[in-house]
């Protein structure tokens, strides 16, 4: 039973591919560009193939939540809307609507979610937002020179003789772009990069010029004065349709050329390389790139491109052009945000959110409902907007995984992805408007957005207003589209091209009042601050390659973000390549893993945003928070920091691993976490084990189907044995875990032995009265339902204090001698190793467990499942606890 369904990727990311879904009984198995989509030409990211994996991953939130007593709950839709809508009634009778925030975030641009804002404006003037965290500071400078930015078509760069990427970087954030470009080359053309990061793009260029961060605009000028020292400039344009040349050209007689290339840290050979390209191969199109926009004064840099573009005749010309990002939402009928009900309503600046909030009275934000947004993680001085969240009362959240904002919510709303639903998709990269065909059904209890609002409306008395099928709403939101005379069903067939301009500003006329291009003509290179001496370093956080912005998964993240900084600089730090380090800034600190490059352009310190910070990869911890002179973009790159080695020797851990299966998943993480420096013995695959604890300063032994009772087929346990007592008697601690707790109690003299039975699954378990007093476990505490799979137990020790007991089976976590922890059940087991645990049980129908199948039944695992993003996130911060405090316990004793 299989069956393919074309769509469209809706993901924040400007290719907007058209997708070929394959559903499989059911099951969506494969995502791959669509061949017949004019740009995508059969080829999407690695991402897409990924999200397959998405769609279905055990941390994926499928039923809504409710937060109880402090921990979020399974609710049901009406539970969970009723709660939501009687808050929202009451806040709005007590204080007015204003005390609601609504946030809607950059994930989900499609047709019916224009909707969402139509539901608030139908309730009331709530609070929203302004400005960008993304693209505002360019598109409000592209607008003040041209009145209103539009892109070449990409496909129009077919036409160009050679291309400047500049601030843009297409081999991570524009696949679609990477055949045309290649194309360049392989006509003979050039293609520059110009950032100051050694970006993946580097490999479509053939020059790379790396200017100091934020400072474009003196290298775009200095390219200017040699086209026009050239006698090259477009001179009938620069007379006839433009204004402010005058004014523009005495800025540039300020400078020598020399000067310029020193401000903005290239070379004069750089600059002349960049005019020289725009004078001999024409036409050259330059395309800017969203690095551009994250700086305070990014008109200057983003102007000054378009400048250059004018002075060499790039505007209106056929595959030349300074192009950048389209307009998404062109496809629309805006009316039906439904912003115009409320013109005078309260918004909040998007790049200072915190602060906005934190700031907010008369009345002070009492609720704030986010869809489709991780600003907890995404907005710059990420602790400060944490802050300001937990100031409200009452915390709404649409998505799909719990991440650093959904921590903070009271009522998770569950939604649907794409793949499970039906939409339209405009795109900021291009002028299509592609189909979101539904391919599979929702997964658990997902709700789109369209149905939760509709549930949400019904509550209220403007329930009618805003009742329409679906049908009936693209009807009226594709009105634009549909009055081109193309069809709904057409549309839904493969994407359609919007009537846009493949060439814009053709024959000079621009959509400015005069109708001529406006050139910037003040530029105070004051305002362009250099970092302070404390904080040396300039913090470029770039786009991942392998994810959109934070739509990851806890368990994908690794142990520490990286850095890459130039090795000189590293050098003179004293920073080694693969070591941990600090990074501090005026606002926060944050430990990462540093790689040195020797091309990276020294000064700066270039990461991969969109970590979570609750999983220690929360850089916006460190980014400042103020907004774009132009524009009310975000100046993420207005960050500058510091690189110190990290405080203190790191710890040294050896881990035994038993198994595959049973890795040291959330425990070994957290100590690498903490600095922690892990050697990992496979005594099974013949790895000798030391004969003392010389050299480590912890040691962690892990689980396995091995039977501890048993040394035949485990011949290395005696030895074993001896160690985790060795590294007792030297005051070192031990974590045993499943396997390695049973035989940490055999070290010091209990009996592991079968248990004739099998304990599996998410397990209640009680903390004793020691429990609750060790140093280990009672920061944890109270303990969560926590992850069993074992057929065999052990008696404790003589010596050892039991900490945790169970009901089925009673010896779940001891301390025996100085600081030795034995843990029955997996506090580390992570989300990909309970997947895997799951489908072991599920498959073995013949196999070892098979007598236990009437047990772990449909119905079982029904509702295993349905909680199991719940279980593993409680989990892992349990685990994370204990990790942290047993660390400690190997850092203190150190000498
Ligand atoms: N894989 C992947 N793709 C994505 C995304 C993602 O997170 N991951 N995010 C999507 C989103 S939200 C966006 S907005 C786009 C962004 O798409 P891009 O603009 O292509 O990507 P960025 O990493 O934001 O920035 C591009 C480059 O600008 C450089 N840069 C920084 N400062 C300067 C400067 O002062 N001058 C110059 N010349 N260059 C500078 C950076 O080093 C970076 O390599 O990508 C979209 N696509
Ligand atoms: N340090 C640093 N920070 C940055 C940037 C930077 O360069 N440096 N760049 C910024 C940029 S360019 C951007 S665009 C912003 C992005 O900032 P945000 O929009 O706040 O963050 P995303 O990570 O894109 O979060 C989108 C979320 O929407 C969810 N989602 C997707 N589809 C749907 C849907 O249909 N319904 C619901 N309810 N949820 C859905 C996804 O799972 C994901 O969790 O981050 C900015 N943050
Ligand atoms: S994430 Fe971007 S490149 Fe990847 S499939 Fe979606 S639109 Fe295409
Ligand atoms: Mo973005």
């Amino acid at each position: 039973m299989k069956k393919t369904v074309v769509t469209t990727c809706t993901r924040d990311c400007a290719n907007t591919c058209g997708l070929v879904a394959t559903v499989d009984n059911g099951r969506l198995v494969k995502l791959a560009g669509d061949p017949d989509h004019p740009l995508t030409r059969g080829v999407a990211c690695h991402k897409a193939a990924k999200y397959v994996r998405r769609v279905y991953n055990p941390e994926r939130v499928t039923h809504p939540l409710i937060r109880r007593n402090g921990v979020f709950e399974r609710a049901s839709w009406d539970e969970a809307l009723d709660l939501v809508a009687q808050r929202m009634q009451d806040i709005a009778a007590e204080t007015g609507p204003e005390s609601i925030l609504y946030y809607q975030g950059y994930g989900e641009r499609t047709a019916l979610k224009l909707l969402n804002k139509y539901f608030f404006n139908l309730f009331g003037p709530v609070t929203t937002l302004r400005g960008s965290l993304c693209g505002g500071a360019g598109q409000g400078s592209q607008n003040l020179d041209v009145g209103d930015r539009v892109s070449h078509d990409p496909l129009d760069h077919y036409n160009s003789a050679s291309m400047i990427l500049w601030g843009r970087n297409p081999v991570s954030t524009n696949i679609s772009l990477v055949p045309i470009i290649r194309d360049i080359r392989k006509r003979g053309g050039r293609v520059i990069l110009v950032d100051p990061a050694a970006s993946r793009s580097v490999q479509l260029a053939e020059r790379h010029i790396a200017p100091h961060p934020g400072r474009d605009c003196f290298l775009a000028m200095a390219a200017a004065k040699l086209v026009l020292a050239a006698g090259a400039e477009d001179r009938e344009f620069l007379e006839n349709r433009t204004e402010g040349w005058a004014e523009y050209r005495s800025i540039l007689d300020r400078y020598e050329v020399d000067d310029l290339c020193a401000r903005a840290g290239v070379s004069v050979d750089d600059a002349e390389y960049l005019a020289e390209t725009l004078m001999t191969q024409r036409p050259t199109s330059i395309l800017m790139g969203w690095g551009l926009h994250r700086y305070e004064y990014a008109d200057y840099s983003i102007r000054c491109v378009d400048a250059l573009g004018a002075v060499a005749g790039l505007l209106g010309a056929p595959g030349g052009g300074v192009s950048q990002g389209f307009e998404e939402y062109g496809a629309y009928d805006e009316q039906w945000w439904g912003d115009h009900l409320h013109p005078d309503r309260r918004t909040l600046l998007m790049p200072t959110v915190g602060e906005e909030l934190l700031a907010a009275t008369d009345p002070a934000i009492r609720m704030i409902v986010v869809t489709a947004a991780n600003p907890v993680c995404m907005a710059p001085n990420a602790d400060k907007v944490a802050r300001a969240f937990k100031k409200a009362e009452f915390i709404v959240y649409s998505g799909h995984f719990l991440d650093d904002t959904s921590d903070l919510a009271d009522v998770f709303l569950p939604a649907t992805t794409f793949l499970e639903e039906d939409d339209f998709m405009g795109s900021y990269g291009h002028n299509f408007v592609g189909p979101v065909n539904r391919a599979i059904e929702p997964v658990g209890e997902c709700r789109s957005e369209f149905e939760m609002f509709h549930g949400l409306a019904a509550r209220f008395a403007f329930a009618e207003e805003f009742r329409k099928s679906a049908e009936e709403w693209f009807q009226l939101l594709l009105k634009p589209v549909l009055d081109l005379g193309v069809s709904l069903d057409e549309l839904r067939e493969c994407a359609y091209r919007l009537p846009a301009p493949m060439v814009p500003y053709e024959g000079g006329v621009f959509p400015t009042p005069s109708g001529k291009y406006r050139f910037i003509t003040e530029l105070e290179p004051a305002n362009l601050a250099d970092c302070p001496p404390e904080y040396p370093f300039r913090f470029l956080t770039i786009a991942a390659h392998g994810y959109i912005c934070s739509e990851r998964t806890m368990a994908e993240h690794t142990a520490l973000p990286e850095i890459t900084m130039n090795a000189v600089d590293a050098g003179a730090l004293g920073l080694e390549s693969g070591a941990p380090v600090e990074v501090s800034s005026l606002h926060g600190r944050t430990t990462a893993l540093l790689r040195t490059d020797p091309d990276q352009r020294p000064g700066v310190v270039v990461a991969e945003r969109g970590g979570w910070a609750k999983a220690g990869h929360g850089l916006n911890r460190l980014t400042r928070d103020l907004a774009s002179k132009v524009g009310n973009g975000t100046p993420y790159y207005e960050s500058c920091v510091s690189v110190a080695p990290c405080a203190g020797e790191r710890a040294r851990v050896l881990v035994v691993q038993h198994c595959d299966r049973a890795p040291g998943g959330n425990f070994c993480k957290q100590l690498e976490r903490r600095g922690a420096e892990l050697t990992t013995l496979w005594p099974e695959n013949g790895d000798a084990l030391p004969a003392n604890p010389d050299g480590y300063d912890a040691l962690v032994v892990l689980g396995g189907p091995q039977h501890a009772f048993d040394d035949g087929p485990s011949p290395h346990f005696p030895r074993l044995l001896e160690l985790m007592r060795a590294f007792d008697a030297a005051g070192r601690p031990v974590a045993g875990i499943c396997l390695g707790c049973q035989l940490l109690a055999r070290a010091h003299g209990g009996q592991p032995a079968a248990m004739g039975d099998l304990e599996y699954g998410f397990t209640a378990l009680e903390a004793t009265a020691e429990g609750g007093e060790d140093p280990v476990l009672a920061p944890a505490l109270p303990l969560p339902r926590l992850m069993e799979f074992h057929q065999d137990t052990f008696s404790l020790p003589p010596e050892a204090a039991l900490l945790v007991r169970g009901a089925a089976c009673p010896n779940q976590a001891f301390r025996v001698g100085r600081a030795s922890y034995g843990f029955q059940f997996h506090l580390e087991a992570d989300p990909p190793t309970v997947a895997a645990w799951i489908e072991l049980l599920q498959k073995d129908e013949e196999g070892e467990f098979a007598r236990y199948a009437h047990r772990y039944d449909a119905e079982f695992f029904g509702e295993f499942q349905a909680d199991l993003a719940l279980l593993t996130a409680r989990s892992e911060e349990f685990c994370r606890k204990v990790a942290d405090v047993w660390l400690d316990l190997a850092r203190k004793d150190r000498p």
